[in-house]
Order: C-alpha cells, then structure tokens, then sequence
C-alpha cells in the first residue's frame, strides 16, 4: 500500500488518542503495539472485505485449510512487511523514539501448534493469499495453546501459555457467524411426510462455536484472505435453574478450545482430544456450507466451488460431516453424497509414526457423535462390500475403516478423499510401496507428492534482514515473488568479496544470538565457534541423541588432550517434548546435564559449549536460524516426512548435515553433493535390516571403543545428576535393540563432523557453500508448494502458475 511517514505518523497518533486517549509521550510499549495493531488492521480492512466480496461476486471456488494446528509466530512485523510498509513505519516510530524491535516482543508468540504441521500451516496461509489463492485457514481458537517450557534442574516441566491475557489485537469476533455444534444424545431416523428418512435427536450437548476471524494478507498484493478460529462456549440459555450445574456445564464445554492436546494418557484426555476434532470441523463445514447458500447453487455443485483439505488425521472427521450435512440437512442420496464429499475432499499425511496415525474407539464415537457413528459405519460397510468383489480379502481387512473396535482416521480420511499426499518424495514413495501400500493399490491415482515449503518473508525477509539486502544488492528483488531467482547468487560463488560479505553477516547474527544467549541465559559462547543447530519437536527417530553422544566424544577428546586440534563448536538445541513421552523428557534431562558438565568445565571455555534454549517456538528459531553454521538433520533414513527447519536454516545458509531422508534428498539434489553433508544408513538399508533383523546394538557398544566409552559414560557417574535418565537410554540404546539405529550411524555421523571441522576453517570454502544453498533454496519456497496444491489437488485459481 502507498503510505507516506508524514501520514502515518498522523494517523499512529490518531489511533493512540481514539483507542487510549493518550498522546505518545504518555503511552508504553503495550499501548503502543496495541495501537499498531490497530492501525494496520484499519489499513488491511478494505481489501479484506473486497477479497471476500470479489469471491463471492466471481464465484470463486475456495479452499479451506483443515488444520488443528497453525504455528503463526508473531505477527506484527510479517504485516508490515506484507503491506509493504514496514520501513516507512519503522522511521516514523523512530520519529516518536520508538524502537519498532522493541515494540515487536510485546506481541506474545500463539503456541498453537505443536511441530512441523502446525508451522508448515501457517507458512501455507501466507502464500496462499500471496500467491492470491481463493484460500482461507479453519482451526481452534485454543485459550492456551501448547504448554510453555520450562527447564528445572534439567528437567522439562509443562506450563500453561496464557498468550490471550492482553487480547489478541489481529482477531475479530464474529458472533454473527456462530453455528451449533452437537455432541452426545440420542439420534433415530424417521420418514417425514414426503417420505424421506430425517434424523431426530434428543438429549444432546450443544455447544457454540463462535469465529474468531483473523485477517492473512498477501504479500505485495490487495488479497486479504481469512483464518478462522473456532472458539467453544455454552449457547445463551434464558432458564437457568441450577447455577451450579450451569457453571460445570460452561466449564466443561470451555474446555473443548482450552488447551492443544490434551493429556491423552487418560479416558477424560482423549474424549477432550475427539471433542476438539468434532468441534472445529462441525464448525468450519457448516460455515462453509452457509456461505455457499448464498451463491444460490445446488448442493450437487459444491465440489465446483468449494475444496476442503484435511492437514493430517485431526480433521478426518470432515469427510462424515460432510456426509452428514448433506444427507440430512439437504436431503441428498447416498451415492450423490459421497461424490460431492469425495470431490471436495483431499487429505495430506505427514508422518509414518504409526502412533500418529490415529484411531478412536468405535464406542467413544458412538457415544458422543451418534450420527457420525452411523455413517462412519456406512461408509465402511459400503468400501468394504464394493473392495471385496475388487480385492482379496485380506486386503479389504487390513483397509477398513473399522477395525478391531476403532476408527482409523487415516483410512477414513484416504477413502473419503480424492486426493492424498505426502510431503517429500521419499515419503511419498514410502506410502506407496510401505505404509499404505494397500491404498496404493486400491486407488493409485489419488496419490500424489506435494514437497513442503517454507514463506522465504518470514524465514529470511524479516528474520535475516542483512542478508536479504546483501541478496538485494546482488541480484535485486525479483526473487521476493519468484523465489527461484535466488539462483542468480550462483553468478556470485567465486566472488571473494560476496563471500566475505556473506561471512560477517553469518557473524554478525551468531553475536546477535551470543548477546540474547547472555541476557536469558547468562551463558557466554565463543561466535568464532561453529554454531551447530538441531531445532525440532524431540522425538527418538530425530535422534538428538546421535548429536549428543558425538559432543560427549568431543569431551573425550578434549579432556584427554587440551591441545586437541578441534574447531571450537557451540551446540545449540530446541525441542519441547509431548507430556506423556517419557522417554524424550529423559532425553532433554540428559541432554541438559550433559550441558552442564561441559559449560562449567573451565578448560573447555570457548572449545565446547551446548546451549539447549527454554520453549522453543517460532520467535526463538527466527533467532536461532540466521545464527547457525550447520544444519542437524539427522533421523533415521525413512522416518522423518520432509522436515522444514532443513529448508530453513539452508536458507539462511547453514550446511546441511544429513542423513538421505525426507527432504534432504531433494536438497541434496539441489546442491549436489559437495554442498551438504550426508551420511548414515540410506532408507533401503534400514528397510533390509527391518527384514532380516540383523543390526545387533550390543555388537556396536563392545566392539567399537570409542562408543563404548561414550555409553559407559551415561551409567558410571561421569554426568552428574542424570544416573537415572543414563541408565534408561544406556538401556534403550544397548540392551534393547536401539530402534533408531543410532549406534550403527555413529561412525559415519562422527566422520562427517569431523570433515565438517576441517572445511569450516577454510572461510571461503565454507561461504562458497553457504551460497550456493541459500542459491538452490528458492524451490523450497511455500509459495510454489501450495500453487501446487492450488493447481493439482484443490482446482482453485492462483496467481503464479507452478514450476
Ligand atoms: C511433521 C513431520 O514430522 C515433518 O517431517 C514434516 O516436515 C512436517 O510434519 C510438515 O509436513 N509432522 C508433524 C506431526 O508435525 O505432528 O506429525
């Protein structure tokens, strides 16, 4: 948008006086960044209504993104810099000496959402509407979010994020728009008079979902798109008799957008968790139906209008719901039905974990969705009767629905979709020949790939501003919106003086991140040290124990010879752990102890240092992310989806040290093998020993003595005050058979770090390959992934046409 400092500055000074009746020099920060809010809301409020409106009057179809999670981060600076104004603001509030940095940590960071989905959700939001894409965000408006980390004595404890206290200034309630959501009670069909079954219900829980709409604007551009935040509250009721039980009841149904995942450890946690994925889908199809009306078209074309995406299992309920509105609501047929539903439909898988495939006790569906019971049964009586004269019939078995007394919300979501797809092309492939292979072979057409991507505007544009004018002055702005043209800085690879620009810009972020590590933390780390980065949820197929059991043999190393000639390294890590996984949370205590031991070691001062940062999260990674030399990468071959973070910090160019899996295949493809670090047990070779069962840990721990040391270390008191969490992974990792196989990749880890050190004190050797990965990072942009998802699976308009 056009907007002069002289006009802002008069219009910020406006909306102080109308919102606060103050002046500036009476205001603080909070009212300040309030008043921001405020004021690009106002700037932003046009084009959202004419988007919406242009929508409807083209009769645009649209895509509505399913997701429970969306990890936005905060989002005052990514406005600015989306309308197009961020530096004018920038010098207009450094008119009133105000410093817009400042004025950004106010804006608490919306834990809503967990890991990479999550995260993957909110950078697809952005480039969609960048990308001008009729598309619009649904989820859970959740009071908390995801806990907030804290470490005592090394241990994780889980706190509540109350990032709603001051308001949440982006959001606008719209009580207008609010639908009932059904739970429980009783359901039977009855013919009405023309003689079609209806359903009636009886002693049901209602429950009102209310829209908080937020506006996701485009970048560079007039699309202001919306996403949708449902919010759980007891409908208005004129005859309250029991207060008590009134106060029980709101509170019990409040509790549906408390929290993001609830402890599912128990009965009560798990029902909560089904209750939520009802809720919002309930919610967001009713609306979306709604708005359809008002086009005046019948039912039967809703798939030419409308697509839905489902981000992972949460939101499979869709498919039933759908079903179920247009069944009983607008009196269609089965078979018409589950065509529009099918066409409307699609569904991304983003993990092979099978303890992330969901399944729900038929019962517990039963019980609190009667109807949805009803026709998830159908749906499944149906696939099967059709697959079983198609198939054999073990195969029809193993690809119900229902299953052994639950529901299979993958298989759900597959068979009610027209679309599935993974996030990497190895998964993908995996899906087909492994996971889901017998879908595959039922419906190969509905498979396809659609590579993950992250928004370049967050992850460099705000996050590495010096290395976005560096990349400006080089080859201009054109990859801003073509993102590809980042290509162009190959020109630049023996350009001694890029290269050496590169390089104290990559030091001027590690001091930038050194001084924020000495305020929080009170730690100091060495910025000559080669900062080594694993930031990711913390989960034993990642293997952040890989990476640690390497620092402790640089421990050895060092404490057997100070004079060793190593690379000085500080080891950075961020994860948070879910609440019930026990085993990762003895992970963090011992990676926690570890850190203790060595950053208290005086004669280790500047050689090793491990940073393991509180609460990991979205505003700590835009810290950590422009800071970081390499890049750890390091799961199991096989395991890990695509990964994101990789995109991330490659574009920030750090070194990718990885293993083949995800979408480090396809960054190395872009690089060239030169240009990352890979190592470890390729996907094959882990499938081959899933096979023959031949990897035996113990051989590894009793023949090769470097590991023997590393392990004995965990159990023999060499790190204090993690005996217990030593013993349990000692265990995990020699008598158990160590699933993720990370002894048997750590030769070749320990190697490659090694070369790493070596390579590293070669500046423009090391620069040369920072180049030409932030070079190859523009196909990694969200903005190509999701016209993909435009073009290929949701059949809706975009801008850009795809690669
Ligand atoms: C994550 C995957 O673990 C990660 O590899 C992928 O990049 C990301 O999804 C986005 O597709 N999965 C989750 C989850 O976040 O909760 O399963």
């Amino acid at each position: 948008m056009d907007l002069s400092k002289r006009k802002f500055k008069e219009d910020f000074k406006k909306m102080l006086t109308e919102v606060y009746s103050m002046d500036i020099s009476e205001s603080e920060s909070t009212e300040q960044f309030f008043t921001l809010g405020n004021l690009l809301r106002s700037y932003s409020s046009k084009n959202w209504s004419r988007t919406n409106q242009q929508y409807i009057e083209k009769q645009k179809k649209q895509a509505y993104y399913f997701s429970m999670e969306f990890l936005l981060g905060r989002m005052l600076k990514s406005n600015l810099l989306n309308l197009g104004i961020l530096d004018t603001v920038r010098n207009g509030l450094q008119d009133f000496g105000i410093d817009l940095e400042q004025l950004i940590t106010i804006e608490p960071d919306p834990g809503l959402g967990n890991g990479g989905l999550g995260r993957l959700a909110a950078c697809f939001i952005d480039s969609m509407a960048t990308s001008e894409i009729p598309a619009h965000g649904n989820g859970i408006r959740f009071k908390y979010g995801l806990f907030k980390q804290k470490f005592v004595n090394g241990y994780q404890v889980e706190l509540p994020e109350n990032w709603l206290q001051n308001g949440n200034v982006w959001e606008t309630r719209k009580m207008h728009a609010a639908v009932t959501v059904r739970f429980y009670g009783k359901v039977w069909l009855e013919q009405n008079a023309a003689g079609v079954l209806e359903p009636h219900y009886s002693d049901t829980q209602d429950v009102l979902a209310v829209p908080y709409d937020s506006a996701v604007i485009g970048y560079d551009n007039s699309t202001v798109n919306t996403l949708r935040l449902w919010s759980a509250e007891i409908p208005p009721k004129d005859d309250i008799t029991d207060y008590w039980s009134y106060i029980h009841q709101r509170n019990q149904i409040e509790s549906i957008s408390e929290v993001l995942y609830p402890d599912d450890s128990n009965y009560e946690g798990r029902l909560l968790r089904l209750k939520q994925e009802y809720f919002f889908v309930s919610a967001g199809i009713q609306s979306i139906l709604r708005h359809y009306k008002k086009m005046h078209l019948h039912m039967n074309h809703l798939a030419e209008k409308v697509a839905i995406h489902i981000n992972d299992t949460h939101p499979a309920l869709c498919v039933p719901e759908l079903m179920r509105l247009l069944l009983d609501e607008e009196h269609m047929d089965w078979d018409h039905a589950w065509n529009v539903t099918v066409n409307v439909m699609s569904y991304t898988n983003h993990t092979i974990m099978s303890e992330a495939l969901e399944k729900w006790p038929i019962d517990m569906i039963r019980s609190l969705l009667p109807r949805i019971d009803q026709i998830i049964c159908e749906i499944d009586r149906r696939f099967t009767m059709k697959m079983s004269t198609l198939f054999e019939s073990a195969l029809v078995e193993r690809t119900r629905i229902v299953e052994g007394g639950n529901v299979k919300m993958a298989h759900l979501a597959i068979i009610g979709s027209h679309s599935v797809n993974g996030v990497a092309q190895l998964h993908t492939t995996i899906l087909k020949e492994k996971v889901l292979h017998d879908f595959f072979l039922i419906y190969p057409s509905k498979f396809n790939n659609k590579t993950n991507g992250i928004a370049q505007r967050r992850w460099l544009m705000l996050a590495n501003e010096p290395l976005r004018d560096l990349i400006q002055r080089k080859i201009g702005n054109e990859w801003e919106t073509t993102p590809t043209e980042l290509n162009m800085l190959k020109a630049f690879r023996d350009d001694k003086d890029t290269l050496h620009e590169l390089a104290q810009i990559k030091q001027l972020n590690k001091e930038r991140f050194a001084e924020y590590i000495k305020q929080t933390m009170n730690l100091e780390i060495n910025t000559d040290a080669i900062f080594d980065v694993q930031i990711k949820r913390l989960h034993a197929y990642k293997r952040q124990l890989l990476n640690l059991l390497h620092i402790l043999s640089l421990y050895f190393k060092i404490k057997d010879d100070p004079q060793a000639d190593i690379q000085p390294r500080v080891f950075i890590f961020g994860a948070k752990a879910a609440p019930s996984y026990t085993y990762a949370k003895q992970i963090i205590k011992l990676i926690n102890s570890v850190a203790d031991l060595i950053n208290q070691d005086r004669e280790l001062e500047n050689k090793l240092k491990i940073v393991f940062v509180e609460n990991y999260g979205v505003s700590l990674a835009e810290k950590i992310i422009p800071a970081a030399d390499v890049s750890e990468q390091i799961s199991l071959a096989s395991k890990e989806a695509s990964g994101t973070s990789n995109m991330k910090l490659m574009l920030n160019g750090a070194i990718t040290l990885a293993t083949l899996d995800g979408a480090n295949v396809e960054i190395r493809d872009r690089v060239g093998d030169q240009n990352i670090m890979i190592f470890g047990l390729r996907e094959n070779e882990v499938y081959q020993y899933y096979r023959d069962g031949s990897y035996h840990s113990r051989n590894y721990y009793e023949r090769n003595p470097v590991l023997h040391r590393i392990l004995d270390a965990l159990i023999d008191g060499t790190i204090p005050g993690a005996e217990a969490e030593g013993h349990s992974i000692f265990d995990s990792l020699v008598q158990y058979g160590d699933e993720y196989f990370v002894l048997r990749d750590f030769d070749s880890y320990a190697a490659v770090q090694e070369r790493i050190d070596h390579l590293y004190r070669d500046t423009l050797k090391w620069q040369r390959m920072a180049l030409i990965n932030i070079a190859g990072a523009g196909i990694f942009s969200s903005d190509y992934t999701v016209q993909q998802y435009a073009s290929q699976i949701w059949d809706v308009s975009s801008k850009v046409h795809p690669l």
